[in-house]
């Protein structure tokens, strides 16, 4: 009942930030999805018999990659798979389902905030038994097999019934297939304060989240409007689609610019959130102010021991390098550790796994916790709502607090997409190569202070992963950042991130962009952005 098929390797199968991510039509080609499925189970020991855990965020291709998976699975000899009604799983709930029935590890079928379709993107991604995507030891040997692999093994069976729970054999495998919110949403019960949140809720507290037809809208739905009680309505886009509705599912203040709109309107409501395409990110928008990532990350650390599941205190507050530091001074107050890694989950499963850090955050949009080892935005939504239950103060009056007990981190991200790739190397290749001449260098009122490239040295396995992202540092504390995307699939994406400290509460009133006027001037002073792609202004301003 399983086969042997003979096949040839590709060459362009390297996991990027978050798995491998390609447009559908690569991914449809001759045995490509099966050559990297096969290259990850090749890249593992000891699976016999074991669970697997696999679902998707829904898009374009996904049932025909989870039929290709399970079949595969089913053929290398796991025991058995768990696998979301309709091959759905958010990406926070299938690590959550991982941990909690103590899978080998999981696949994770997305391509998270791109664009979802037939000409769109799709993505693989393997978490290994911590339910956190697989460190980069993991992914460099699954790219090394990718690139000799000369067969793989499938079952040759018909197609599983994705539709109906409950379990199924597959060529002497069982396939169970799991309600995809239960697990999730009980496991949300345990952490926040849910009665608090429906009274607050019940007492005229009015929230809207946009799923934006991604895979949130069923957790949304039943969490926030069935659970907690919020007015039937308030979660818009629930039905996860295949393309997204045509949009990108990226929770930012472009492609969510509607639910922006209407949070900075007169009768907005108290609070505003939006999630991506596989459900790890989070948009935090409150009456009359959109919160950053940055900020969130750090006020939810602040405010963190209001929800029960948090009430001991955190071990630590864990954030990637381009993240403001924001976070760094409530760890400071808070007298916990504090921890700086490079882009993408997956530095943070080490800092988890050690009890070193609790809360966890990056400026894309990600926030999360040691109750899985993802991001998670449908938690950090209910975080948001068990704080504002509690304090019952407006999200504005909470940052502003904020802001005057700790200072502002002014912050913004600009990305540059589909540049030319030989013209963004190039750029990142200039700037490296004059990082020892910047100390001291002066733009306008600004003073170098240091420049380097990125550096993390894992504190609990020791490991050191270089290359991670253009630092230059200015006298006071200011900063610009320089990294080229890892999650893009045609042409390089340059992200700039820009950041300013101001103490002064008297200032905090600045629009942002006002704010790193001359930061952005002197990051295209220094990398000539304009030159160098051709580009006059950002694709995207987050
Ligand atoms: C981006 C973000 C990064 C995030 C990654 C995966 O990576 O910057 O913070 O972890 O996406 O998120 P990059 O390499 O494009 O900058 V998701 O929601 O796409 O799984
Ligand atoms: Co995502």
């Amino acid at each position: 009942m399983t086969k042997t098929v003979t096949t040839t390797p590709y060459t362009d199968q390297k996991p990027g930030t978050s798995g491998l991510r390609k447009k559908v039509p690569v991914f449809q080609q001759q045995n490509y999805a099966e050559n990297f499925i096969q290259s990850i189970f090749d890249s593992l020991e000891g699976f016999a018999g074991k669970t697997l855990v696999i679902g998707g965020d829904g898009r374009f291709y996904n049932r025909e990659v989870i039929q290709i998976a399970i079949k595969m699975a089913a053929a290398n000899g796991f025991g058995r798979v768990l696998v979301g009604r309709g091959g759905i799983l958010s990406t926070p709930a299938a690590s959550h389902v991982i941990r909690k029935y103590e899978a080998f590890g999981g696949i994770v079928l997305s391509a998270s905030h791109n664009p979802g379709g037939p000409t769109e993107d799709f993505g693989i991604k393997y978490n290994i038994g911590n339910g956190g995507p697989a460190p980069e030891k993991v992914t460099d040997a699954i790219y090394a097999h990718t690139k000799t692999i000369t067969t793989y093994k499938i079952a040759d069976v018909a197609d599983v019934n994705l539709d109906a729970e409950g379990e199924q054999d597959v060529a002497g495998m069982t396939v169970q297939v799991i309600n995809p919110v239960s697990d999730y949403a009980e496991l949300m019960e345990t952490l926040f304060d849910f009665p608090a949140i429906r009274a607050h809720l019940a007492g005229g507290f009015r929230i809207v989240f946009d799923a934006m037809s991604a895979v949130t809208g069923p957790y949304a739905k039943e969490i926030l409007e069935n659970r907690l009680g919020a007015a039937k309505g308030s979660v818009l886009n629930f039905v996860p689609l295949p393309d997204f509705g045509g949009h990108h599912p990226d929770p930012n203040l472009v492609h969510a610019r509607a639910l922006y709109e209407e949070m900075m309107g007169d009768d907005a409501p108290d609070f505003g959130a939006a999630s991506d395409g596989d459900g790890d990110r989070n948009l935090i928008i409150g009456k009359g102010i959109f919160v950053t990532p940055s900020d969130s990350l750090a006020m939810l650390a602040a405010n963190a021991t209001l929800a029960p599941g948090y009430a001991k205190g955190l071990a630590g507050i864990a954030r990637s390098m381009p993240t403001s530091g924001a976070a760094d001074r409530v760890a400071e107050k808070l007298g916990i550790g504090i921890y700086e890694t490079p882009t993408g989950w997956k530095f943070f499963g080490n800092l988890l796994d050690a009890g070193l850090a609790t809360i966890c955050g990056e400026e894309s949009a990600g926030t999360g916790s040691s109750h899985v080892r993802e991001k998670d935005g449908l938690w950090a939504v209910l975080l948001w709502l068990n704080i504002l239950a509690v304090r019952k103060e407006s999200v504005i009056d909470i940052a502003r607090e904020h802001w005057t007990t700790y200072g502002r981190n002014y912050y913004s991200r600009h990305d540059y997409e589909e540049v030319d790739s030989a013209a963004a190397n190039g750029l990142m290749d200039a700037l490296r190569a004059q990082l020892g001449t910047l100390p001291g260098r002066k733009l306008g009122d600004l003073v170098i202070e240091t420049a380097d490239d990125f550096s993390y040295h894992d504190p609990v396995d020791q490991s050191v992963s270089n290359n991670q992202g253009i630092r230059i540092l200015f006298v006071g504390g200011s900063r610009v950042v320089f990294r080229l995307s890892g999650t893009g699939t045609s042409g390089a994406t340059l992200r700039v991130y820009i950041e300013r400290f101001e103490p002064d509460a008297a200032k905090h009133d600045v629009d942002t962009q006002v704010a790193l006027a001359d930061l952005i001037e002197a990051a295209d002073t220094l990398a000539g952005i304009k030159e160098r792609t051709g580009r006059t202004e950002p694709t995207v301003i987050t």
